[in-house]
């Protein structure tokens, strides 16, 4: 899958696109990044990528002409893109169903908002704009980067084990169960106190079930621990999460809060 991003600070990409899962990706050549400075698209002796808006008002407006011209030298050397995306926060939200979406397009322009806003001519090229979530960044490029992300996760060969991807939160719509690796029991100082005496220490534990080898007591933990979690924190995912028989019976019982009988 290939991303052409255009950017004013083609810098913020670099290491985010050379660590971990998608570092990985980017040198396997199963993802192809290329980051567009927005500069090297201007004309002027100043390289100037932002003006002050007609009618007035605070803050700086991206000027149309650069990115017009980015746009064409992108499609110029790789042909129409399947889709043209603005970060901005009057974009639709983007969401895990979204990510799997644009995972099967072969070809995405990034464009990265900042200052105030766009020149509103340059949506002519743009086929979806995308805002990451209700809160204000200083621009598109950390939206950018969480697109790039979460989209190519789901490009096969991104992620080693594809069992991960598949069984992720939000995919199934529930969040995951809590998890523990050894030491099964660990010594640490109680919160709140400032010396490390022995009287001061507490021994943590591991959930006896988890070391007990019956793996189907386990799995039925988890789902509880999974359901329950999402009960607590995150009710709104339950409605569009998809349940097998075992959770939504464990979802009824810890919604009835342990009432029994007729009321
Ligand atoms: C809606 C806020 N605007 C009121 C005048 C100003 C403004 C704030 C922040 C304009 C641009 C920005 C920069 N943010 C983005 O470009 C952005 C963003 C975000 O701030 N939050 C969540 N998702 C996104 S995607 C792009």
């Amino acid at each position: 899958m290939k991303f052409d991003v255009v950017t004013i600070f083609p810098a913020m990409f670099e290491r985010p696109l050379a660590e971990g899962v998608l570092g990985r990706a980017v040198s396997r050549g199963t993802l192809d990044v290329t980051v567009h400075d927005l500069r090297d698209f201007t004309t002027d002796r100043h390289r100037v990528v932002d003006d002050m808006p007609y009618g007035g008002g605070p803050g700086m407006v991206l000027k149309p002409d650069p990115i017009f011209r980015a746009l064409d030298a992108i499609e110029a050397e790789h042909g129409s893109p399947a889709a043209v995306i603005m970060t901005s926060p009057q974009g639709t939200r983007f969401t895990q169903a979204e990510a799997q979406r644009l995972s099967r397009l072969p070809h995405i322009v990034l464009l990265c908002g900042r200052y105030e806003g766009v020149d509103e001519r340059v949506r002519e090229r743009v086929s979806e704009e995308v805002s990451i979530g209700d809160y204000v960044l200083s621009g598109g490029e950390l939206p950018a980067l969480v697109i790039i992300d979460a989209v190519s996760r789901h490009v096969p060969g991104v992620v080693g084990d594809e069992r991960s991807v598949a069984e992720d939160s939000f995919s199934r719509g529930l969040l995951d169960f809590p998890q523990y690796t050894r030491p099964a029991t660990l010594a640490v100082r109680r919160t709140g106190s400032a010396n490390r005496d022995v009287v001061d220490a507490e021994t943590l534990t591991v959930p006896e079930v988890l070391l007990s080898g019956n793996h189907a007591e386990i799995r039925r933990w988890r789902k509880m621990q999974a359901i329950s979690r999402t009960l607590e924190r995150r009710p709104d995912l339950l409605a569009g999460a998809a349940l097998d028989e075992e959770e939504r019976h464990i979802l009824r019982v810890l919604q009835d809060g342990g009432h029994h009988g007729r009321d």
